[in-house]
């Protein structure tokens, strides 16, 4: 056994100094076949060895085999792979050796490989140019979770328990309790909770819906929500600073229409559409505006008094309006996109046409 292990020793120390004067890949190679190759490799013939060894030295020498072959091995790929190696001479000179690995030589005078460069997705794009506008304006951004309680999605906005418009915004529940939020509106009353008047606030961020998907609808969708809260404020406020914000945001040229319509926390309450911008009201089976020439942006109103009671805010003293206004649906006004879901198709040939006005 001593014989053996003392036979494996040496050559360990015979593979080490010739694998440190081996300069180049042939020297290499040769230096694999003298120890692994497959007939005459010295690894290999202190394996065939092992055969005829008794069963109680078979294990104890198989071990020290095994571990003389992964030693070579190892030390073999790692001078293999090193793409140059450079070697201090007699007299301190650096002298490049190559080896086989040509294809891992660094040839600086070749072009860097280019990376693809990140952008922001064009809603987010869209989305803060929203949030420019309103800074013009004196609002502040704020943002809130997007897992919310039944109380401040539905409850403190004065929908109770049952209450059928509760139907037109069912979403996942997570729990009794928890829900990913309908709308941004919770957002009302998470800062006016917080804040006392005067607020004047946006709130992005991202809602969803139990939804049948369509061109102009999606399950998941960016809402953003503005809210106003002083003493003597009147629908004429909401009224004109939404027309200036959409102006600004779709061109002078829009038309905006404020119907009258229903929300449990605004009274009184009013959708607020924008002429069609992909038809301008030229195209009966128009996918968008379906040839009304008008399409829904967003819910708006005034705050109604008891949400403001909610929030231990006097609405004698106070009043305020809010609104809530679909990101997708005006991006796909301002790009002139007919379909909606194309924005998250993540076709990069669409993605990256992006750029604002
Ligand atoms: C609301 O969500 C109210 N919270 C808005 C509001 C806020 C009213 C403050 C009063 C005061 P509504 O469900 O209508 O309302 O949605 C508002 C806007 O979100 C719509 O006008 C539309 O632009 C967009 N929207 C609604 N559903 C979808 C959908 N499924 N996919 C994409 N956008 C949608």
């Amino acid at each position: 056994m001593k014989t053996l292990e003392s036979r494996i020793g040496a050559l360990k120390t015979k593979f080490d100094e010739s694998l440190a004067g081996a300069t180049d890949a042939g020297a290499l190679e040769e230096l694999r076949n003298e120890f692994l190759s497959r007939k005459r490799g010295r690894v290999t013939l202190l394996f065939e060895e092992l055969k005829s060894l008794p069963p109680e030295e078979k294990r104890s020498f198989g071990r020290l085999v095994n571990e003389l072959k992964a030693h070579v091995q190892k030390n073999l790929a790692v001078s293999l792979k090193g793409s140059i190696r450079i070697k201090s001479g007699a007299k301190g000179k650096l002298t490049v050796i190559e080896d086989d690995a040509d294809r891992d030589q660094v040839d600086l005078t070749l072009p860097g490989e280019t990376l693809p460069w990140g952008a922001p997705h064009p809603v987010m794009l869209f989305l803060e140019e929203i949030e420019r506008i309103f800074e013009t304006m004196g609002f502040s951004v704020a943002e809130g979770p997007e897992i919310e309680t039944d109380y401040y999605n539905f409850e403190a906005l004065n929908f109770p328990p049952h209450h059928p418009a509760r139907d037109d915004w069912d979403t996942l529940y997570l729990g009794e309790n928890l829900l990913l939020r309908t709308h941004t509106s919770p957002m009302q009353v998470r800062v006016m909770e917080k804040h006392k008047p005067p607020i004047r606030i946006i709130v992005p961020g991202k809602v969803y819906r139990r939804e049948a998907i369509d061109p102009t609808h999606l399950p998941m969708f960016y809402q953003v929500e503005g809210l106003l809260v002083d003493e003597g404020v009147t629908f004429a406020h909401l009224k004109g600073t939404l027309d200036l914000f959409l102006k600004r945001l779709l061109g002078d040229k829009i038309g905006t229409r404020f119907r009258p319509s229903f929300f449990p926390f605004t009274e009184p309450s009013a959708e607020v559409d924008i002429s069609c911008l992909i038809c301008s009201g030229r195209d009966q089976a128009c996918p968008v505006c379906g040839g009304t020439g008008w399409k829904e942006l967003l819910g708006a109103g005034m705050i109604n008094p008891q949400v403001l009671k909610n929030v231990n805010i006097d609405p004698e003293r106070y009043s305020g309006w809010a609104f809530g206004l679909g990101i997708e649906r005006a991006a796909m006004f301002c790009y002139q996109i007919a379909d909606m879901r194309t924005f998250y198709e993540n076709d990069l040939r669409f993605t990256r046409q992006f750029f604002l006005k």
